[in-house]
């Protein structure tokens, strides 16, 4: 692979921006290298600054559902552009935006906007924390919520790949609000709920952990917490922010038939825009000013280009059955890895759900943040660097969740297993 340009522009970015990049994620220091530079993305292909095309299962960590530049999403920006960009008033997009999520999110009455997936956790934390009047949240291991102050402890993704899952600069007192339980042990929540069950507020989890690989809740887990939270009157907070739009229209939610109280939600969303929603309950809901007592705002929550990229791109989905189509795409992937686990004798694991997937070097079951941990790193770095050298981009850490899009076609799910045969045969 030629990299002069990356090297060039990586070595003048860490100069002045820390890290030489803007979110941790992107540094490739867990896998032993530097970061490319994209020019441009197309479909599910990606070609960086020195002309090397991949496959992409990043996917700008989620919300390109479609793939890269998809027409519907780049007609539909261009044309509210002419508009205008911004406005800070209310637009007929953010009521069309608001319907379409009314309408697809099983639990969601009311839904306001805002422009990241971390103010919208961010937000759902303190509306439960008003609407309750009490300050404790119950977090779990290895789920990530954005970089929220109080949410970044025992923190998955970026925290935990660079060895800070608890981050410098959170006060001690903003920490000793959450309570930090293991993820799939319900016992461990009763007894904290029979302790002090008064004093929570909320127990916020994502509703399938996908930022410490990819794990599932055991049967009756996500019920159980429903059960205790409406118990003791505690809000029960769903992060749909990975899963949300991308295993079913209506999310984990829809699957699994849960209803939380809150949804914390993002990325396919916006369609690449920078966009995050927080809804749920009406009666909570209208706890937000300027109706209720709890102060959430937003300059550019509800801007008309990403409201109009994530219609468009939702409405795409819909158009193609995107959902069913990644089913297949993801199925396929699936038996390929494996038919060549089994080949080889590997004794790796896997968890897929639609076009999430995640594979761990490890042959404990994967249930926590505890299983996730026994996952072979150096196994994983050998791993990716000979995919990327096969041209196929997957995240630089073994904490991070795959996505397909619906502009993969079965050739590159096919060229990407031959891959896979030659890396593990590598490790
Ligand atoms: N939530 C993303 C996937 N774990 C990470 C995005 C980022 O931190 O830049």
């Amino acid at each position: 692979m030629k990299n002069d340009i990356s090297t060039t522009l990586f070595k003048e970015a860490k100069n002045i921006i820390p890290g030489g990049v803007n979110s941790p994620v992107r540094a490739f220091r867990n896998v032993d290298g530097d970061p490319f530079f994209v020019d441009k993305a197309k479909g599910c292909r990606i070609t960086d600054v020195d002309g090397n095309e991949m496959i992409d299962y990043v996917g700008t960590w989620g919300p390109a559902i479609l793939g890269h530049a998809p027409e519907s999403v780049i007609n539909a920006v261009g044309d509210a552009a002419k508009n205008g960009v911004s406005f800070g008033i209310p637009n007929p997009f953010e009521v069309d935006m608001a319907r379409l999520i009314v309408d697809w999110v099983p639990s969601v009455e009311k839904v306001r906007m805002v422009s990241s997936g971390t103010e919208a956790t961010m937000s759902a934390v303190r509306l439960a924390r008003g609407y309750t009047g009490r300050d404790k949240v119950i977090k779990f291991e290895g789920c990530y919520h954005g970089h929220v102050d109080s949410l970044l402890v025992a923190a998955g993704s970026g925290a935990l790949t660079h060895g800070k899952p608890d981050s410098a600069g959170i006060p001690d007192a903003f920490a000793a609000e959450t309570i930090i339980l293991p993820y799939n042990d319900l016992g461990r929540v009763e007894e904290v709920f029979a302790k002090m069950g008064e004093q929570i507020a909320a127990v916020i989890v994502e509703s399938y952990p996908a930022n410490a690989g990819l794990i599932f809740p055991r049967e009756g887990y996500l019920q159980g917490l429903r059960d205790l939270t409406t118990e003791h009157g505690s809000v029960f907070i769903f992060d749909e922010v990975m899963t949300g739009f991308r295993v079913a229209k209506g999310g984990v939610q829809e699957l699994e038939g849960i209803t939380p109280d809150l949804t914390a939600m993002g990325k396919v969303i916006g369609g690449g825009l920078p966009v995050g929603a927080f809804g749920g309950k009406a009666e909570i809901m209208d706890y937000l000013a300027p109706d209720g007592p709890v102060y959430q705002a937003g300059t550019l929550s509800g801007n008309p280009l990403a409201m109009a990229a994530g219609m468009a791109q939702l409405r795409e989905m819909e158009r193609i059955g995107g959902y069913a189509k990644l089913e297949v795409l993801g199925a396929r992937l699936e038996a390929g890895i494996r038919g060549i686990l089994k080949q080889k004798g590997l004794p790796y694991q896997l968890n897929r759900v639609g076009s999430m997937f995640c594979l761990f070097f490890t042959e404990e079951e994967i249930v926590n943040l505890d299983s996730v941990m026994t996952a072979d790193t150096a196994k994983f770095k050998k791993f990716f660097t000979s995919m990327l050298k096969q041209g196929i981009y997957m995240a630089p850490s073994p904490y991070e969740t795959g996505f397909i899009s619906a502009a993969h076609g079965n050739e590159d799910i096919d060229q990407t297993l031959n891959a896979m045969d030659q890396a593990f045969s590598e490790i």
